[in-house]
């Protein structure tokens, strides 16, 4: 079963979004197997955005992602990482599509909500930043062959 990154990000939070964002995942059937409120530290915020430690927007983005508690979590689904990109839009808002995590509730490249796992090597890569492998729960749910054929 895939798993993916996700994370509600400072900006969500403050702006009372957490549950709305939570609810978007939920309702689509993936299953939520780790969460924790938690304030970033440089070095991880700096090691999880490394892949853009040249890009002139790298320092703000650190500023912002540790300015505040943000909510991490890890969910799984078969094609997690699609499914979760899919469901949060393109990285700038202003071209989101409608229905989509950034294109319903962002307006802004520098305050777009979430982060999603943009494939499965750095999904594995990311939670092993954010959770140790006991805080990822295993358990079935009596919903699941409502939500995939088995
Ligand atoms: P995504 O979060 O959609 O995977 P990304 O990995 O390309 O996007 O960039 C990581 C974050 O960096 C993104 O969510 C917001 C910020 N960012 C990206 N491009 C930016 C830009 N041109 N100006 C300001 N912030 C940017
Ligand atoms: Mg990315």
């Amino acid at each position: 079963m895939e798993r993916t990154l996700f994370l509600v990000k400072p900006d969500g939070l403050q702006r009372g979004l957490v549950g709305e964002i939570i609810s978007r995942l939920e309702g689509r059937g993936l299953k939520l197997v780790a969460m924790k409120l938690m304030r970033m530290e440089e070095d991880q915020a700096r090691r999880h955005y490394g892949e853009h430690v040249d890009r002139p927007f790298f320092p703000g983005l650190v500023e912002f992602i540790t300015s505040g508690p943000l909510v991490a979590m890890v969910w799984e689904a078969d094609n997690a990482v699609e499914i979760v990109r899919g469901t949060i839009g393109g990285t700038d808002p202003v071209s989101s599509a409608p229905g989509t995590i950034r294109g319903d509730l962002g307006v802004n490249i520098g305050r777009n909500l979430v982060h999603g796992s943009d494939s499965t090597e750095s999904a594995q890569r990311e939670i092993s930043l954010f959770f140790s492998p006991q805080e990822i729960l295993d358990y079935s749910r009596s919903v699941d062959p409502w939500i995939t054929e088995p």
